[in-house]
C-alpha cells in the first residue's frame, strides 16, 4: 500500500489527500498491510503466539491479513503466493519446516516485498531472500534441558534411559533442540536415548507415542519432550500405565505455557525451558522498520529463562499464557 501512495504523490496529490485515502493508523506514512502465515494452532504456545501478532498488529496500527497453514507447507506456500498477488507491504510466516523456501521466497523478493521470518528458521543458503529472523534460541533451549539432566544425576553412575518426543519432523525447534541437548548429554555415556520419535508438538500424539514407549521400552527413566503440549499428552500415558510422573518418569519439556507450568508446580513435570511466543510487538517493530527500509538486525533473539518447581510456583500467577 505504502508503493501505491507514493505513486500518488508523484502523481500530484496533496499530502492531506493522501492521509485522506491512507486508511487510519499506520505509524504517519498510510497503514501498512501485513500478510501472515501461522504454522497452525497445534500447541498452547502457538495459540499465544496468534494472539500476540493479532493483538499486536492492532496496537501498531498495522493491516494483518491472517491465515493458519495446519502444519502443511503447501499451505504456507499458498498463502505466501496470494499475499505476493494481494501486494502487501510485508510478509511474515512462522515456517512449519526448514526446508523448501527458496522458491516461493525468491517470487516475493522479485515483487520487492520483504520477508521477516518469526519464530522459525530455513535453510535457504541465500540469506537476501529475508530480511531477519526473529525467535528464539532453539539449539540453546536444548543445552538447557541437557544441563538440568546432568545436574540432577550428577552423583548417580547408573544408566539414564531417556525418551525423546520430537517436534514436528524438520522443523527448526525440533532440530535444534535435539540437537542441542545432545551436545551436552554426549559427554556423559551413562544418558542413552533409548526411543526418539516425533509427537508433531501436540498433546494427543505426545500421548500416543508415550504409551507405545511404555509398552515398548522397559524402565524409562527419563522423558526430554520438545514442547510442553506433548509432555501433557505423555503426562496422561504414564498415569494411566499405572506410573507416577515426575517420580517413576522425570519429564523436561519446552514452553512454559500455563498448563505446563501448572504440571511443573504440582511436580508432574520437573523442569520447563522458557520458549516466549510473545513475539507480536517486536514483529511489528520490525515489519516498520524493513517496509521503511531501514537496516535491521538480521538475528533478532528472545530472551528467555527455564523454571524449576519452586520458580514455577512463584511465576503462575503473573503467567501470560
Ligand atoms: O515450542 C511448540 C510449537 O516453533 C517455538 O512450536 C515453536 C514451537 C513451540 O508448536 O509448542
Amino acid at each position: 500500500m505504502l508503493k501505491r501512495i507514493s505513486v500518488l504523490m508523484l502523481a500530484g496529490f496533496t499530502a492531506m489527500a493522501v492521509a485522506g485515502c491512507g486508511s487510519g493508523g499506520g505509524g504517519g506514512g498510510g497503514a501498512i498491510t501485513m500478510g501472515f502465515s501461522q504454522v497452525g494452532a497445534e500447541s498452547g504456545w502457538r495459540t499465544a503466539n496468534t494472539k500476540s501478532v493479532q493483538d499486536s498488529a492492532k496496537s501498531a496500527g498495522i493491516t494483518l491479513k491472517f491465515s493458519d497453514a495446519q502444519q502443511k507447507q503447501e499451505n504456507q506456500i499458498k498463502a505466501i503466493r496470494s499475499y505476493i498477488q494481494q501486494k502487501v507491504d510485508v510478509i511474515a510466516f512462522s515456517p512449519v519446516v526448514e526446508s523448501g523456501w527458496d522458491t516461493v521466497l525468491k517470487e516475493a523478493k522479485d515483487a520487492k516485498i520483504p520477508v521477516i521470518l518469526t519464530d522459525r528458521a530455513v535453510d535457504s543458503k541465500d540469506t537476501s531472500l529475508y530480511k531477519t529472523f526473529l525467535g528464539s534460541d532453539f539449539v540453546e533451549e536444548g543445552r538447557k534441558a541437557g544441563k538440568w539432566l546432568v545436574d540432577e544425576y550428577k552423583s548417580s553412575t547408573d544408566p539414564v534411559k531417556i525418551v525423546e518426543l520430537q517436534g514436528t519432523t524438520g522443523s527448526a525447534p525440533a532440530n535444534d533442540r535435539k540437537a542441542g541437548f545432545q551436545e551436552v548429554i554426549k559427554a556423559e555415556p551413562k544418558f542413552q536415548i533409548v526411543a526418539s520419535q516425533t509427537g508433531d508438538f501436540t498433546r494427543a500424539k505426545g500421548k500416543e507415542v508415550m504409551e507405545a514407549f511404555l509398552k515398548s521400552t522397559p524402565d524409562i527413566d527419563v522423558l526430554y519432550a520438545h514442547n510442553d503440549d506433548m509432555g501433557l499428552g505423555a503426562i496422561e500415558a504414564i498415569e494411566g500405565a499405572g506410573k507416577v510422573p515426575g517420580k517413576d518418569i522425570k519429564i523436561i519439556t519446552v514452553d512454559a505455557v500455563k498448563d505446563g507450568m501448572q504440571a511443573l508446580a504440582d511436580g508432574k513435570i520437573n523442569y520447563i525451558v522458557e520458549c516466549s511466543p510473545l513475539l507480536g510487538p517486536q514483529l511489528m517493530d520490525l515489519a516498520k522498520k524493513v517496509v521503511k527500509n531501514e537496516t535491521v538486525p538480521t538475528r533478532v533473539i528472545t530472551q528467555e529463562t527455564a523454571f524449576n518447581q519452586e520458580q514455577a510456583k512463584a511465576a503462575l500467577p503473573k503467567r501470560q499464557y
